[in-house]
């Protein structure tokens, strides 16, 4: 067996834990990373008959037994991540239709996966649903974004909008658009349905006064995402209180999207 701290995967998400911490957008436990790996990928790094422990997932999601997710500790820092793997993360393999996880590596420490486990596979059979190729789900607090969900209204159409206008490359990058859910009570089902309701239809979804999730078929693609919408909010809170003497037009808007060819949201633009 090869040594799996020297995986790429578990490289990956220490590195991308240590940039979002860094970052500022992942304080104390907060946020949470989900990334699903095939058996090909893992069964050079571990004994896949060797189950450490069983954990009860609280939930059913019968389309994702059988996959395996790396996936950040409830209670853990990103902060700390980076130095210790192996007590702040797990791999887990989803069992009876869902309900189970079984504990392959990781939570040395006695830990378990993130309270937001249940917004996170919900995600992930979600995007699988729409893109085959999907693999990560990724949460964060991101501080801009957070900032703008408190002076501009939580509505789609509107912050899709605003968060366009405020970065030129915005629209390329995320043409879907932003999801946006209201406040509600974080690490339960219903916010892990509501979120994969979202996720049927955008790869970024705001939980209003909370955070923001990400999904894409890499590490690059969700935190990109993520990085996008939030550069883009840092110059909405940078300048929401000044005289605005330009915008980008909603007809520049369009040329931008048709000259990158991206299938954007054309009802989330004016006439
Ligand atoms: O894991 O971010 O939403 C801590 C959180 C909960
Ligand atoms: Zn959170």
């Amino acid at each position: 067996m090869k040594d799996i701290l020297t995986a790429p995967f578990l490289t990956q998400m220490r590195e991308t834990t240590a940039n979002m911490y860094r970052l500022g957008w992942d304080e104390r436990n907060g946020g949470n990373i989900s990334l699903l790996l095939t058996e090909e990928e893992i069964g050079s790094y571990l004994d896949l008959t060797d189950v450490k422990r069983r954990i009860p997932t609280g939930f059913t999601a019968k389309e994702l037994d059988g996959k395996y997710f790396l996936v950040t500790g409830t209670g853990k820092y990103f902060k700390n991540v980076q130095a210790d793997p192996a007590n702040n993360l797990g791999l887990i393999r989803i069992t009876q239709n869902g309900a189970s996880a079984e504990l392959l590596w990781g939570w040395e420490d006695g830990g378990k996966f993130t309270s937001e486990l249940p917004a996170h596979l919900m995600s992930h059979r979600a995007r699988l649903a729409v893109d085959p190729e999907n693999r990560v789900v990724m949460h964060c607090h991101p501080t801009y974004t957070l900032a703008m969900n408190y002076v501009h209204p939580l509505d789609e159409r509107e912050m899709t909008r605003t968060l366009w206008q405020m970065c030129t490359e915005c629209i390329v990058v995320f043409p879907d658009g932003v999801g946006v859910l209201p406040w509600m009570l974080c690490g339960t089902n219903e916010i892990g349905e509501a979120t994969a309701e979202k996720m049927k239809e955008y790869r970024l979804v705001i939980w209003g006064m909370h955070g923001i999730y990400g999904a894409g078929k890499t590490m690059d693609e969700a935190f990109g995402l993520i990085e996008t919408v939030e550069k883009a909010a840092q110059i909405y809170m940078l300048t929401a209180h000044l005289p605005r003497l330009n915008t980008i037009r909603d007809d520049q808007l369009r040329t931008l999207a048709e000259a990158f060819g991206v299938a954007y949201r054309k009802d989330f633009l004016n006439e």
